[in-house]
Formats: structure tokens, sequence, C-alpha cells
């Protein structure tokens, strides 16, 4: 199928469950007979792609709110439809986002998070929102000070409050992305610059320190007293951060890989090279992934499995270097990526999800048996219903798909019910959640909660 007539298609579906875009028809002839040209190839032409160098941004797309891309080309809604936040999983800090500390929530439940929120985050115990006015909002334990409160006191937090600012007191204010990998979180601001807290073990906060954490926001540096700047997203990975760059190269700090050869930690930002013309960063464990706008994934890190091809073939160190993800399906261009610690997933333009890795956990459970691992990526089945068009799997034990009509897929170890099916034990198969009323535009997992960002159904 075309790319335009997936994307129709897939836009029927969304205006069937009422979200209710508008769209262009895609021009293949400019006035005067001359072809406007489609560079990126995904059948949308220039004359009405905002972006025809990337493969996942044109008409017709689904609006994903602030993840730092006009996806749907309409620069009228531009990229921030706020929601209201919905909240499941281990509730022992509170991290469900309910206001109260509590038992296991089973399946997704309002928050008390304010409504106006952009784009949602876990770490491994807190809780994240992004408002649309710029403000962050943290919850849930605070291990290594990781909710940015400005003190490591307060083992957690039970009602979201605001990320204090550079200098410990007021608000962090301009947030445009934020990322969490562990008790360690990374924050975009509308500057282009990034600031950092929490867990520092490795130097992933990026100011040239390593060892003590910190319990509030600092600027990453590149060099003393000199911030990195040119920043569009951030990706929180094991030890390490990757900034994307707004030419579309990756710039990184801590316990960075796809270096050449295994390296000691970096205390200050500085790219990487052989990336460019990137989209999304995606960290698995000690395997890195990177989504070019062209739609191919480039993987580097280890040689374990997860890294979607072999290490061999292309030079003695090449699971080090960045190089395609091989074997991936015929399901046009990959528009998102994720990685858990031990596994990794893309989704396709029709909707298809492969996954690779080792199956430690029951993610790659409906591909490979249980301490299985497969190097080849593999389609997952899928039930019937709308497709898929968002995944997220970020250092989690389970993988959480949105589907076009605004309802979920989830599965894997499902601890402290964090796959959100309202079942007790590990769930082997991609089962539906819906959230009643509401359409899922963002939804993101950790091993022990999940959160979903959500708009009204339109109607
Ligand atoms: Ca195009
Ligand atoms: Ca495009
Ligand atoms: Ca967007």
């Amino acid at each position: 199928m075309h790319r335009w007539k997936r994307a129709a298609a897939l836009l029927a579906a969304v205006v069937t469950a009422g979200a209710g875009l508008a769209v262009t028809a895609p021009a293949a002839w400019a006035d005067g007979g001359a072809p406007w040209p489609d560079a990126d190839g995904d059948g949308w032409t220039a004359a009405v792609d905002c972006a025809d160098d990337d493969r996942a941004v044109h008409p017709g797309q689904v609006e994903f709110p602030g993840n730092g891309w006009d996806d749907d080309c309409d620069g009228g809604s531009a990229d921030a439809p706020p929601g209201k936040l919905y909240g499941w999983g281990r509730n022992s800090n509170g991290t469900a986002g309910t206001g109260h500390a509590g038992p296991d929530v089973r399946t997704p439940a309002v928050t008390v998070v304010p409504d106006g929120v952009v784009r949602a985050e876990l770490g491994s115990n807190a809780g994240f929102a992004l408002l649309a006015d710029g403000r962050l909002l943290s919850w849930g334990g605070n291990n290594a000070g990781v909710l940015g409160s400005g003190t490591f006191d307060g083992p957690y937090r039970e009602t979201p409050a605001p990320v204090v600012g550079l200098d410990g007191t007021g608000e962090l204010s301009d947030v445009r992305r934020i990322a969490a990998h562990d008790f360690a979180a990374a924050a975009v601001r509308a500057d282009g610059t990034v600031v950092t807290w929490g867990f520092n073990a490795n130097g992933q906060l990026g100011d040239g320190t390593s060892g003590a954490p910190r319990n509030r926001p600092g600027l990453v540096l590149t060099a003393p007293g000199t911030p990195l700047t040119g920043v569009r997203d951030v990706e929180a990975a094991y030890g390490a951060a990757y900034a994307l760059m707004a030419d579309g190269t990756v710039t990184a700090w801590g316990a960075v890989r796809c270096l050449g050869a295994p390296s000691a930690p970096r205390p200050f930002a500085a790219p990487i090279a052989g990336l460019d013309n990137i989209r999304q960063i995606a960290g698995s464990g000690s395997v890195m992934l990177f989504l070019r706008k062209d739609g191919t994934v480039l993987s580097c890190g280890s040689s374990s499995a997860e890294l979607g091809r072999e290490y061999h073939t292309n030079g003695p160190t090449s699971e080090h270097r960045p190089n395609p993800v091989t074997g991936l399906g015929s399901g046009g261009a990959v528009v998102d990526i994720a990685g858990s610690g031990s596994t990794a997933a893309a989704l396709q333009e029709d909707g298809s999800v492969y996954m690779w890795g080792r199956n430690l956990n029951g993610e790659l459970t409906p591909i490979v048996p249980p301490g299985s691992s497969t190097r080849v990526p593999m389609p997952v089945p899928l039930p019937a219903g709308a497709p898929v068009i968002g995944l997220d799997h970020d250092s989690s034990a389970n993988v959480l798909l949105t589907r076009a009509d605004g309802s979920m897929l989830a599965w894997g170890a499902n601890a402290n019910g964090s796959a959100g099916t309202g079942t007790a034990g590990g769930v082997a198969a991609p089962t539906p959640i819906e959230v009643p009323g509401r359409v899922v535009r963002q939804a993101v997992t950790s091993s022990v909660n999940g959160l979903a960002l959500t708009l009204p159904v339109a109607g």
C-alpha cells in the first residue's frame, strides 16, 4: 500500500475514533505540470509535506503531543494538544499518581496531575508530567533525588509538584522534553540547553562530576563553564544520556556507547561519530538504537542479541559503531523505536511491530520461548483491531502499544500490575486496554508502572 493510502486509512480510523483531524490530499503534480518532489518517499510531495526529509512526518499522520515534531504538518495545532494523565502499577510510593500511596493499581486510573499535560515519563519509581506551560511536575519515589525537589529528604511524595529551578529555588521553566532512566532525569529547555538531576554514578549528569547524586537541575556542559546548546530532544539510558541535536547529530555523556570501542565514562557532553539525520534515540541496556529520518534503524553498544544484527560482519568492532539493524519486515519505514535492558522494538509504517533480543522477562514471549533469544527481528502477532501507531518499552519488562483508535495493547512481566491489563502474573500476549471516554496518544511503561496521556473522545 502506498504511504498516503495507508495514511488515509489510518486517518479514517482516527476520525472513526472521533479525534477529528483535518487532512490535505497529497498533490502529485504542481500547477503547470512539473512534478513536486517527494524526497523522503513517504507518499506526500513537498507541496504538502512540511518535512520532506522525514518519513514519519506528513499530512494525515496522528499528532503525538509533546514529542517535538509537528507530526501532521498542521502548524495550527502544532505539537501540543494538552491532555489528562492516567496511571497504574506499583503505588507504594504514590507513583501511580492517584494522590495517595497504597496497594497496586491494576488498570488505568485517573491521576491528580492537573490537566494540560503534553508529555509523560517514568523513571524506575518516579513519574513526570510536562505541562503545556513549560513546567515539569514529578511525584513518587525520591531515590537519589530523582524528583528534582531540591531535597533528598522524604522517601516519596504523593502530590505532583514542580521540579525546582536551576538555583534550587523557584520552578524549572520552559521545559520542552523530559527523559528519565532509573534514578536519573534530563530535560531539554526552550533555549536548547539540557538540565539533569538524580543518580550520577557514571557521570550521567554531564557536568564534569561523577559519584554524588544531585537533587536539583544543573546544566549539562561541553567543558567547564560551557553549557551544551542546540539540543532538540534527549534520551536517558543506562549510565548515560544522549542528546538529539537540532541538526540531527547525537551528543552524549556518561557511560556512552558507540564510540568505536569500550570507553571510559565521559564527564562532559561530546558528539558521537557516524550519526546524522537522526529523529529518535532509544536505549536498550548495553545497546543503543537510533532511528533515522529515512526510517532505518542503527544499533551499537555491545554484541548482545538486542543489537539486532551480526556484530562481526562489518569489521572487528562493528558492535561499537552505528550500523543498520537487519531483518526488519516489509511494513515500510520504521516510525518508532524502544528498548528495555535486554530487548528492542520497532514500529513500521503499516503498524507492524518487530522485536528482538533476549527474552529474560517475558517481553519476547509472543515470538520466542522464555529464556531464548533472537538476534533477528521477528514480528509480534497482534490481535485484530486498529493499527498500532506508537510503542514504549523504556527500561521495562512490559511492552505498551498505542493504537489509532486510542486504545492500548500491553504484555510482559506485569510486576505490580504494571501492564495495566487488570490481571495478576505475566501477560504472554498483546492484550487490549481501554481508558473509557479517552483517546490515548502517548503511553509509557516502566517495569512497575505505566502512564497514559489521554485526550477526550471528540463528539
Ligand atoms: Ca514526502
Ligand atoms: Ca515527510
Ligand atoms: Ca507532535
